[in-house]
């Protein structure tokens, strides 16, 4: 009777031992929410490309005096924008485009701005005052 009784001890023991508290059920791995993506901002404007062909302002620093202009030739790009700044005159000048209509004054510091002609050649100018074209107060407009 009494090993029956260890038998049986034996097996409580053992189912005991046996026992293990029940795993905790795994957590089910936490599904990620579907968000909306974070991306909720206004998307930034892409800057507008810049027009294919940027052209740039010419600056010509041009003397005036009896009587020639220096310097005496304009290399621009047809249609370009020309600034011409008189940096010395001396006496009483016009500078004349007549390709393009263009006429002014030359006067120290000021700047004049014309647009050379969309069609690439040579083009000339010149002071229209008395008689200084023919003495040599010409020049050349070179529109490439
Ligand atoms: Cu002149």
């Amino acid at each position: 009777m009494k090993k029956l009784a260890v038998l049986a001890c034996t097996i409580v023991l053992l189912g005991a031992g046996c026992f293990s508290p029940p795993a905790e059920p795994a957590q089910p791995e936490p599904s990620p929410k579907a968000e909306a993506p974070a991306d909720n901002r206004p998307v930034a404007e892409q800057p507008e490309e810049p027009a294919a062909e940027v052209s740039v302002d010419l600056n010509i620093s041009m003397d005036a005096g009896n009587f020639f202009f220096s310097p005496s030739t304009i290399t621009a790009e047809a249609g370009q924008t020309v600034h011409v700044t008189i940096e010395s005159n001396e006496g009483f000048h016009t500078f004349v485009i007549d390709a393009i209509n263009f006429k002014r004054s030359t006067k120290t510091g000021e700047t004049m701005t014309f647009v050379a002609p969309t069609t690439p050649g040579t083009y000339e100018f010149y002071c229209d005052i008395g008689s200084h074209q023919s003495m040599g107060m010409t020049g050349t407009l070179i529109v490439k």
